[in-house]
């Protein structure tokens, strides 16, 4: 035997050699094999919002999902900042870890996307004498004919002579 094979190393010995593993490797036997660092807590350094990914003679520290990796530590993704990322007529609201994608004023949630709502299918929505007409992100109450707004009412034409 004139060395070693890899992965171990080989240590010069006074007038000989033997043969070590690498770090990151264990002895098993003859043969020098991998060590799962990610198995022992101890074995490991990796930040918060990561978990441990053993590979062949080290491991690496895969940052969570919504997290980047950003000099050493894993840091919240605004996802907000692609415009793209939510539906039309919602909201992005970044948050750590995720974001979310609440409906505007006016609109419901609907599978992934956010569609008008009908405010009209609520008959109290709009006040006496006047006719619900839902539009795309509101709605109107115009009034009947022969009445006339006043305020948030309805009020007969001759009604509002007389005052
Ligand atoms: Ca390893
Ligand atoms: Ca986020
Ligand atoms: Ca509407």
């Amino acid at each position: 035997m004139d060395g070693c094979l890899s992965p171990t190393i080989c240590i010069n010995t006074n007038g000989g050699f033997t043969c070590e593993c690498q770090t990151g490797y264990t002895l098993d036997g003859s043969t020098c094999v991998d060590v799962d660092e990610c198995l022992d807590d101890n074995s490991f350094h990796c930040p918060e919002s990561s978990s441990c990914e053993n590979n062949e003679g080290s491991y690496t520290c895969r940052c969570d999902a919504g997290f980047i990796k950003q000099r050493g530590t894993c840091s919240d993704v605004d996802e907000c900042s692609d415009s793209s990322v939510c539906p039309a007529n919602s909201t992005c609201t970044n948050n750590v870890g995720s974001y979310t994608c609440p409906c505007d004023s006016g609109f419901i949630q609907d599978a992934d996307s956010c569609k008008d709502e009908d405010e009209c299918t609520d008959s109290s929505v709009c006040p006496a004498n006047s006719t619900c007409t839902n539009n795309v992100g509101s709605y109107t109450c115009p009034c009947d004919s022969g009445f006339i707004q006043d305020a948030d009412s309805c009020k007969g034409k001759n009604n509002l002579l007389l005052l």
